[in-house]
């Protein structure tokens, strides 16, 4: 019998993973989740948004770029939304041939050791959720009643009205297939502030992605103060319901955001 040399199997290529943060106003917690996110994603490359931040995020984001190359910032000239935020990290996945992009609150919400649970997920989903609603989730510490039935009452209606099937559509803490993002038309996105998350989702299932959930604890900001006020909350309910509307109608698209992008990055 002849010897065939042992071939060793193929070794998986290593994904290029970006993780985002959408920041406004986060100066203390910047530095130390980016740290804490190296811990658990030592691979992958950092994208900041910020929003000219009047506390100085966007500097500290630069002092932490010039430290690291791995550190990518985006400076927009003001506050214009977490959703237009997150839409334009997906743009800079895409532009610069990342496979997964991966995103946080930037006020360590979300915290950074389910990382390796929702990267995980992506062997079997085109999108992972970091999900309080699933068994194992919760929410640790103080959760007011109020953003409790908030939370419970905007994923309901979520549900109801863009047909979602999963159970935290209105986290951030996220993992996306940067080729499933390619093949939408994101310039269809309605939203520019805290709907954007329930958006995606169902733009997504249009675009049949496969959609999982991990639980994770969900934290209480560390530092500063929430940016959620009533018109974020008045504009999503509005924005899904028109979605939700059209969606039945069978009518979904819209306007183009393309022109809320723009910003420099450094
Ligand atoms: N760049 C940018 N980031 C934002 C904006 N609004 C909120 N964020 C960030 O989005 C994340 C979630 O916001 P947060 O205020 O914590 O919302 P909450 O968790 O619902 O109370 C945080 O990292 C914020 O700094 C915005 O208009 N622009
Ligand atoms: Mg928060």
């Amino acid at each position: 019998m002849i010897d065939l040399p042992h071939t060793p199997p193929p070794s998986p290529i290593p994904k290029r993973i970006l993780v985002s943060l959408a920041t406004y106003n986060e100066v203390d917690n910047l530095v130390p989740l980016a740290e804490a996110i190296r811990l658990y994603a030592p691979q992958a490359s950092l994208l900041i948004i910020d929003d000219n931040s009047p506390d100085g995020t966007g500097r500290v984001a630069d002092e932490l770029r010039a430290r690291q190359p791995h550190v990518h910032v985006i400076h927009r000239p003001k506050k214009l939304g977490l959703g237009t935020a997150t839409l334009a990290a997906m743009h800079f996945a895409i532009e610069n041939g990342f496979d997964y992009l991966l995103n946080l609150d930037a006020d360590f919400s979300h915290p950074p050791r389910f990382i390796p649970s929702l990267l995980a997920g992506m062997n079997e989903n085109d999108v992972m959720i970091g999900s309080r609603y699933v068994a194992g989730g919760g929410v640790e510490g103080e959760f007011g009643l109020k953003r409790k039935l908030m939370s419970a009452g905007i994923n309901w209606y979520a549900r109801l009205l863009l047909g979602l099937q999963s159970k935290d559509n209105s986290g951030a803490f996220r993992c996306y297939r940067v080729s499933t993002l390619a093949q939408l038309d994101l310039g269809l996105v309605r939203s520019r502030g805290y709907s954007f998350m329930e958006e995606i989702l169902f733009w997504c299932r249009q675009a049949g992605g496969r959609i999982g959930e991990t639980p994770i604890l969900f934290e209480n900001r560390r530092s500063g103060v929430s940016k959620i006020n009533k018109l974020e909350v008045v504009t999503a309910l509005r924005i899904i319901l028109q979605l939700g509307f059209d969606r039945f109608l069978g009518r979904v698209g819209g306007r183009n955001s393309a022109s809320l992008l723009s910003g420099t990055q450094s």
